[in-house]
């Protein structure tokens, strides 16, 4: 339907409207992957005429719900999209040749698209075609929105989080007589954004809480158990059962009982040897784009993961939570001294913090 919304009188309208874009495009989190969030508005005369996100991989693009809203009003009209329209046929096809039948005059782009079968394409069909294209308006914004599938593109690599609890004086927080986790604020919506979380398998054996997004209808991110022996899970199938994602098993025990427990809806993969190499490569393979490593449970049993994390640079932004506990581990985990000793050389980047009643968070990025 045709909204009256009013442009926004700034000096220059363009950012505005990607803003808009970024904002339809959010409405999607979690349910794209392994595509972008995408968003578009088709403007006439200073008004927004159509508008459209992309809502899930083999959907069509934003581009093409958009151009639907606005109808016969998208001609001449100028298309706003928050990432370069696609000129392929992928799952769907080109959406340049959409913007072309519907004879818009001008097409604004937050970014390019770095996969490598569009990068530019898209904006250069466009150009042939005698319309006009601005690329790179809010880009930081833009880019910030697809974080991990812009990092997929470019290393064929899942994104990789890191994320602990601290108590206030600073120590390991293993979380299994230490408190909780904010279940329903930035933990739940933290792993609506994430593909897959790696967990430790004492969450199940502990009868502690396993990770499950709370909002109805929301992304559950795949659980992913790192156990050398695989058997340990038929001895708590109902436990496992209850969750509300999908549970992964790596295990490195080729005569794991695989049928008893894909019984149970569990897939185990089988590698020669459990770390990330395997890990991102497989959620990779899976059109996975960001992986969540939950640090909680048994440390011990992220300390080989951690370690090799750090030393291949694979670990890509953390996420500390400090909660209002004064005492942490009583002694000092593996996994800590671990941390502690790579500081040298590794540069925290763009630090963000927040803070509720039950706990502060800080974010950050790795370089
Ligand atoms: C756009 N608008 O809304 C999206 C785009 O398999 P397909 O057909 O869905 O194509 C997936 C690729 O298309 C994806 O990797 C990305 O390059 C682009 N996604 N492009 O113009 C959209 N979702
Ligand atoms: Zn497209």
């Amino acid at each position: 339907g045709v909204q009256c919304l009013a442009s926004s009188g700034e000096e220059n309208d363009d950012g505005f409207y990607i803003r808009r874009c970024v904002e339809l495009a959010r409405k999607a989190v979690g349910f794209t992957s392994p595509n972008p969030l995408v968003g578009c508005v088709i403007v006439k005369d200073g008004k927004i005429v159509g508008e459209g996100f992309h809502p899930k991989a083999g959907q069509p693009h934003a581009e093409v719900y958009a151009l639907r809203d606005a109808g016969v009003l998208a001609q001449s009209a100028t298309a706003y999209v928050s990432l370069e329209p696609c000129n392929h046929f992928g799952r769907t096809p080109p959406c340049t040749e959409a913007l072309i039948k519907a004879k818009v005059k001008k097409v604004v782009v937050g970014m390019v698209d770095p996969n490598p079968i569009v990068a530019s394409k898209g904006v250069q069909r466009l150009r042939d075609a005698g319309i006009e294209v601005v690329a790179g308006v809010e880009e930081e914004l833009c880019k910030s929105l697809n974080e991990a599938y812009i990092h997929r593109m470019l290393t064929g690599k899942p994104l990789l989080t890191l994320r602990y609890s601290l108590s206030v004086n600073g120590n390991f927080l293993d979380l299994l007589g230490n408190g909780v986790i904010d279940c329903g604020g930035y933990y739940s919506r933290l792993l609506q954004e994430y593909d897959a979380v790696i967990i430790s398998s004492s969450l199940f054996s502990e009868n502690l809480s396993v990770p499950a997004s709370q909002e109805p209808g929301a992304n559950q991110p795949i659980l992913i158990i790192i156990q050398k022996d695989a058997s340990f899970l038929n001895q708590i199938p109902l436990a496992i059962n209850e969750v509300a994602g999908k549970v992964i098993i790596f295990t490195n025990n080729k005569t794991a009982k695989a049928p008893e427990i894909a019984q149970q809806g569990i897939e185990t993969v089988a590698v020669d040897q459990i770390n990330l190499d395997a890990i991102l490569d497989y959620c990779n393979r899976q059109g996975l784009c960001s992986v969540l490593l939950d640090i909680r449970g048994s440390l011990n049993e992220f300390e080989e993961l951690v370690k090799e994390g750090i030393k291949k640079n694979y670990i890509n932004k953390f996420v500390t939570e400090i909660l209002p506990i004064w005492n942490g581990c009583a002694e000092e985990p593996d996994l800590l001294k671990t941390l502690k000793s790579s500081e040298q050389g590794v540069k925290v980047v763009n630090l963000k913090s927040g803070a509720s009643d039950k706990s502060i968070v800080i974010e950050g990025y790795l370089k």
